[in-house]
């Protein structure tokens, strides 16, 4: 791991030569975190000229911490005011006060709780007919049947986007999170389909493309109303159709490889269905499907006897943050009887997924049928990873399912 003691011109900051987006570090982080975490509250990351923190107490600081920790400079390991984005910037994600505040508050209320009552029946009538289909197989991959599958049948549908070209969502999600890191192989491998999956993207944020009473056409209708500008609104469609499928499939295929690997939780939620919302958290909690986000220091900040410059990039580890042992009792345990609220896996403060409500629903649903119908998951081959410089994600989960 090679973590230094000290780096130059800072007394007592540990640094680390390890390349946080490398394929070892993709393909399994927990060491690297641990590390991270025990070397001390901030870290010099020395291949990329970014400081990074690990530890609960901090990751959590500095997501609450949007006066000195902005987003507007992009929250990948691209600065913003010295690099021209690859896309314009989100009016959510990579905003701040007070331009952030009215795009945040018309999704708050089109992705609210309450405004969700009205799918609810409808999806959990979509994930009992899906179970129903993954149980006349028996043996399947958990991945493309349920974790994929059960998102895009009911989430494009939400927003209101045509059928035509579905397929391109989890290849531009895929790319936009890789884009969050440095310009590695992974980016480079997205790179020629950027422009066509851009503009197909782009294209389906016009209210012409959105159906009448979708999340899309009521981002719109705001826009009439005049809570954002109608040159807002097609960017804030577009935060849904970039950030609403990838992290719900890996959360997905999270909660799914979670009860396929811990048996007597799974008996847990037969007895009593309603832990499926609390065994998704733990899930995201445990794995945390978005694993990473930077912060940039507007002005010179003192953390852990040190001080982040003005300008600086911080890298955020959710994921480590969300297996601190200062903070949780046996971490690195899936366990339903645990309160995970407090996990930073949707991020916290001014940013905290404003989807979260969306993406617990959907588990909620696809865990209820599931739980109603399946006495037993197990799996039944080799568990395969996605490398993704932001995202913990699957290729593969095969599993087999035995009906109730
Ligand atoms: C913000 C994770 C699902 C839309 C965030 C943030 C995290 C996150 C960590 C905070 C970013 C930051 O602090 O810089 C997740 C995970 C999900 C999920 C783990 C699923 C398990 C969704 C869904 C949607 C969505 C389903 C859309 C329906 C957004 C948007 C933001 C956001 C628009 C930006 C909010 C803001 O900056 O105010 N998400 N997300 N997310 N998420 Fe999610
Ligand atoms: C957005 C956006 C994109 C990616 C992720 C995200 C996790 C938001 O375009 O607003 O939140």
């Amino acid at each position: 791991m090679n973590l230094s003691a000290t780096s130059p011109g800072h007394d007592d900051l540990p640094s680390s030569d390890v390349d946080p987006f490398g394929h070892e570090v993709l393909e399994d982080p927990h060491p690297f975190h641990a590390e991270l975490r025990e070397s001390g509250p901030v870290v010099r990351l020395t291949g990329y000229d970014v400081y990074a923190m690990g530890r609960h107490e901090q990751v959590h600081a500095a997501l609450t911490d949007w006066q000195n920790f902005e987003s507007g400079a992009g929250v990948g390991l691209s600065n913003f005011r010295r690099e021209k984005p690859w896309r314009p910037p989100s009016l959510l994600l990579e905003a701040d006060p007070p331009r952030h505040d009215a795009p945040r508050a018309v999704l708050a209320r089109i992705l609210g709780p309450r405004a969700l009552r009205r799918l609810r029946d409808a999806w959990f009538a979509d994930a009992a007919a899906l179970t129903e289909q993954v149980l006349r197989t028996g043996e399947f991959d958990a991945v493309t049947s349920l974790a994929e599958a059960f998102p895009l049948r009911v989430f494009p549908d939400a927003v209101g986007i045509p059928e035509d070209g579905r397929e391109n969502l989890l290849p531009y999600g895929d790319h936009l999170f890789n884009a969050f890191g440095p310009p590695n192989d992974l980016v480079r491998q997205g790179n020629p389909r950027i422009a066509e999956l851009s503009a197909w993207v782009d294209a389906r944020c016009r209210p012409g493309m959105l159906d009448d009473d979708g999340f899309g056409a009521h981002i719109w209708r705001a826009a009439a109303r005049g809570d954002i500008t109608e040159a807002q609104a097609p960017l804030v469609v577009r935060s849904l159709l970039s950030a609403g499928v990838d992290t719900t499939v890996h959360g997905l295929a999270a909660v799914l490889h979670a009860f396929a690997t811990h048996p007597e939780q799974w008996r847990r939620l037969r007895r009593d269905p309603s832990l499926a919302r609390v065994a998704f958290d733990e899930a995201v909690r445990l794995e945390s499907p978005v694993q990473t986000f930077f912060r940039t220091a507007v002005t010179d900040v003192p953390i852990g006897g040190t001080v982040v410059e003005e300008g600086s990039k911080v890298l955020l580890f959710l994921g480590a943050a969300n297996r601190d042992p200062r903070r949780w009792e046996h971490p690195d345990t899936f366990d339903l009887a645990r309160d995970p609220s407090g996990h930073v896996g949707f991020g916290m403060g001014i940013h905290q997924c404003v989807g979260q409500h969306v993406a617990r629903l959907e588990s909620e649903a696809l865990l209820t049928a599931l739980a109603e119908r399946v006495e037993r998951i197990e799996i039944a081959g080799p568990v395969v990873r996605h490398h993704n410089n932001t995202l913990r994600a699957w290729r593969s989960l095969p599993v087999r399912v035995h009906p109730a």
